[in-house]
């Protein structure tokens, strides 16, 4: 008799948990699907838009991306970006973790910040990459922020890249200090 109670109550507890996972399941499905502007009376944010036209890190025509450090001359974050603009490049993305170990890469064994063309100057703690407006995180998710980043002190609209013990880690700086900069090239 006490064996088969204890093994209701068992069962009890098992579905109790089953049940409790999978409505929690259901809620973050719920919660991760795309809305649309009938569901909620809100505007569509072109960003959203982007995404869903260029799902992948790498553009749609273009098959990889080759990073490049520049630390001759140490420049503020407008300047990169011009920087990387007059060599036909852009200021750099990091749209995935292999993105991440490629820039990690080409960073070597420089540990200082390198500027990236992540912001949120537009709209604070809203992160996207200037050169193709997608946000961060974008499609899959993917960050790499320090602990405690983006902490904002000063304020810091501006995201750097940096190389700590072979980890690349993402901080956000203030976009007027000077850096050296990674371009990217878009390799059809
Ligand atoms: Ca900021
Ligand atoms: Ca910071």
């Amino acid at each position: 008799m006490y064996r088969s109670a204890l093994f209701l109550a068992a069962v009890v507890l098992f579905s109790g948990i089953t049940a409790e996972e999978a409505s929690k399941n259901v809620t973050s499905g719920e919660s991760s699907k795309s809305v649309s502007p009938e569901d909620d009376g809100k505007a569509l944010n072109p960003a959203d838009v982007l995404d869903y036209l260029h799902p992948y890190p790498v553009d749609f025509l273009h098959k990889s991306k080759k990073y490049s450090l520049f630390c001759d001359n140490k420049v503020n974050y407008i300047t990169a970006w011009r920087k990387c603009m007059d060599i036909n490049q852009e200021l750099a993305t990091i749209e995935s973790a292999e993105d991440n170990l490629a820039f990690l890469a080409a960073v070597g064994s420089y540990t200082d910040y390198v500027l990236t063309s992540g912001t949120d100057l537009g709209k604070e703690g809203s992160w996207m990459w200037l050169v193709n407006q997608r946000q961060i995180p974008g499609w899959n998710q993917f960050s790499a922020w320090d602990n405690g980043e983006p902490n904002n002190q000063g304020p810091e609209d501006c995201l750097v890249g940096f190389n700590r013990d072979g980890v690349l880690y993402w901080n956000d700086i203030p976009c007027g200090n000077a850096y050296c900069y990674m371009c990217q090239e878009l390799i059809l």
